[in-house]
């Protein structure tokens, strides 16, 4: 796609949130908690996704997806958005990446010098939301109710930050960079979308500035032209439609760092259900998870013959050493085998071959950790919703 024509492209596809939400209401999807039912909304050149809000545009990504491929389809990725005011036109001659603060050499990128002046790095990762899942948290909680789709994996191409900031001369004294986005606020009384790393995780050589996304540009509605890439850490610190890095000398204390985004500063980073936390940290890497991707609860199998079930796992980068499958609800544990490694911040496939005998049967899987980390038989709780990671389970009837 050419320069003209990608720009119109970004344009319609922005004007089309704008003057037409939920122009393609296809149906409706019902998630397993109350209030659970979602429209499908189709927000092109996205297929239709679970439509959690309008305006800024929220969707999920169906389940059903997550076992139709190890990396989720850019069509299918989920969107999250904090701000209604998204940017509407981005041409991408004209776009530039600055890289200013207490650096030596201030920086100030077109993309094209970005994609020729710089080492390319390309990294298998999963982007998840801090509160996916939290439609399950139990006392409920505030935020969106999200099921289990506001996760993805793919594999993001970029150039390292590292790469960047030595470029631009880190001064003595830096502390945190920070990142901001084309996004904008409605009104003057919400902060800007800003987030902080550590200078030291900045520059760790995983984190990434992104222009493509499983080998096609950026989709608008996941970050266009620009977006961070923190492997192994939660959504909220991969910044959109990035176009400004700062290189701060003191520990950065806007809105989303200070006030938002922030888990129990404890080993479980939870608390008892309904009790607030004493003392907060912002959140950080994702815990380890993992999903039965090939069943879903309620399903019927037949009796007595084989079938296989399989699935994903991840965690926060050290990567997946073990799967294990019960299907007497956790009584007797197997291991599952795994499948092909795509890096220790993707999705990691898992199977498991089974023969039922007629009857109700819960399934459960859990995974663990090149670290020894795994997860818990009950869910943990926090007032945010963050986190979720108990071992799931579904119920299959075998007749
Ligand atoms: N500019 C910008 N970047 C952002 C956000 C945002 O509101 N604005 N939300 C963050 C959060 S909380 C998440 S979970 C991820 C979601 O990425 P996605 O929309 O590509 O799935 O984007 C992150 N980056
Ligand atoms: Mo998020």
């Amino acid at each position: 796609m050419n320069n003209i024509n990608r720009r119109q492209f970004v344009s319609a596809a922005a004007g089309m949130l704008i003057t037409a939400p939920g122009l393609a209401r296809a149906s409706t999807v019902r998630l397993p908690f109350d209030n659970g039912e979602r429209p499908l909304v189709q927000l092109p050149p996205k297929r239709p996704l679970i439509g959690l809000t309008m305006r800024p545009p929220q969707l999920e990504t169906p389940f059903e997806i997550f076992n139709q491929g190890l990396l989720t389809p850019n069509d299918a990725f989920f969107v999250r958005y904090h701000l209604s005011g998204l940017p509407t036109t981005i041409d991408p001659a004209q776009f530039r990446l600055t890289i200013g603060g207490h650096v030596g050499k201030p920086l100030s990128l077109s993309l094209a010098a970005l994609k020729r002046d710089f080492p390319r790095q390309e990294i298998v990762a999963v982007n998840q939301c801090s509160g996916n899942s939290r439609g399950f948290s139990d006392p409920r909680v505030g935020g969106g109710q999200l099921g289990n789709g506001a996760m993805g994996n793919a594999r993001w191409l970029g150039v390292p930050l590292k790469a960047l900031l030595d470029r631009a001369g880190v001064r003595q004294g830096a502390r945190q960079v920070t990142f901001n986005g084309l996004d904008t606020p409605p009104a003057d009384s919400i902060p800007d979308f800003i987030k902080a790393l550590d200078i030291d995780h900045a520059r760790d050589g995983d984190v990434m500035v992104a222009w493509a996304m499983n080998g096609a540009d950026l989709p608008f509605l996941n970050g266009y032209p620009l977006r961070l890439i923190v492997p192994g850490y939660y959504g909220t610190y991969w910044v959109k439609h990035l176009h400004e890095i700062n290189v701060v000398d003191a520990q950065y204390d806007g809105y989303w760092m200070k006030t938002a985004y922030r888990i129990p500063d404890n080993d479980c980073n939870c608390v008892a259900p309904g009790q607030k936390p004493d003392k907060t940290k912002p959140i950080g890497r994702f815990n380890i998870r993992s999903f039965v991707t090939s069943h879903k609860d309620g399903d019927r199998i037949r009796a007595g013959r084989p079938v296989t079930f399989r699935g994903i796992a991840f965690n926060g980068g050290t990567g997946i050493a073990r799967v294990e499958l019960s299907l007497d609800d956790g009584a007797n544990w197997k291991e599952a085998r795994l499948g092909q490694d795509l890096g220790r911040y993707s999705f990691r496939e898992w199977t498991a071959p089974a023969t039922l005998a007629a009857g109700d049967h819960r399934i459960k899987v859990r995974a663990i950790g090149h670290d020894g980390e795994t997860q818990p038989l009950t869910p943990r709780w926090q007032p945010a919703g963050y986190m979720r990671n108990v071992v799931e389970t579904i119920g299959v009837k075998a007749a």
